[in-house]
């Protein structure tokens, strides 16, 4: 596979849709062949177990190993279907999560089995990891306050305490730390381009500068 996947993550609000978007617009400002893709939700099929994962449903409560497979399989789906055929034709992919976001909210959110998250996001991926993925760090509050401040009502996981996106915080921050060569912490709570420009100088650095030497 020739091309690159490159993920965005973060908790809630972190800024991961605006900065994809600007950084979409860079890769096509340099000509370079790209996909923008989400997980949940990258497939139809993904579609509507996105809608089934993030709908508020007070009566019919998601379980949470129920929710951890739904996350795993649209991941396959999307694997199958998005990622490894766009990867094949040598595209970038700028990819609204991934699987740390799994462990990042199944593990340390919600405090199901590590090993058995691992193992489920091994099956789906089939061992398929980012080249690069960008930790939009910003604190919770922060975070929520820009979702809460926003138009858009609250989804189910974004409902959650903060205790539990302080959980997931925590996730990210030590995968990070695991992971020093794949995830680049970038700090989300600068200013939009300012951000921007520090997630720039990431790619180019790691990835582009073969395409774009002077740029
Ligand atoms: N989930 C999971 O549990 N397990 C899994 O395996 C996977 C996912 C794959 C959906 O994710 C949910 O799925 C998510 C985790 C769970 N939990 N929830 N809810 P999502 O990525 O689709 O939803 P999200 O995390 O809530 O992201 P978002 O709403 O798309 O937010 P964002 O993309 O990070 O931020 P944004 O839309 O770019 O910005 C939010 C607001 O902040 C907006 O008004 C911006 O104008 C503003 N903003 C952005 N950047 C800045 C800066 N730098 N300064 C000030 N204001 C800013």
């Amino acid at each position: 596979m020739s091309g690159k996947l490159i993920v965005f993550e973060g908790v809630e609000g972190c800024g991961k849709t605006t900065q994809m978007t600007l950084c979409s617009q860079w890769l096509e400002s340099l000509s370079v062949s790209f996909v923008l893709t989400r997980e949940p939700g990258g497939t139809e099929l993904g579609k509507h177990l996105r809608r089934l994962l993030l709908e508020k449903s007070e009566n019919k409560p998601v379980g949470e190993v129920t929710e951890l497979l739904l996350y795993a399989a649209d991941r396959a789906q999307h694997i199958e279907q998005e990622l490894k055929p766009n990867l094949a034709d040598g595209k970038y992919i700028l990819c609204d999560r991934y699987t740390d976001s799994t462990i990042a909210y199944q593990g340390y959110g919600r405090g199901l089995n590590m090993s058995l998250i691992n193992q489920l996001n091994y099956i789906a991926t089939g061992g398929l990891e980012s080249d690069l993925t960008i930790w939009l760090d910003v604190d919770v509050e922060v975070g929520l306050s820009r979702k809460r401040g926003s138009e858009a009502a609250l989804d189910r996981i974004e409902q959650e305490t903060i205790a539990f996106h302080r959980r997931v915080q925590q996730g990210y921050t030590e995968l990070a730390a695991t992971y020093p060569s794949r995830i680049f912490r970038v700090d989300g709570s600068l200013s939009k381009e300012v951000v921007y420009e520090n997630i720039k100088e990431i790619l180019n650095k790691r990835l582009l500068s073969i395409l774009t030497p002077d740029s």
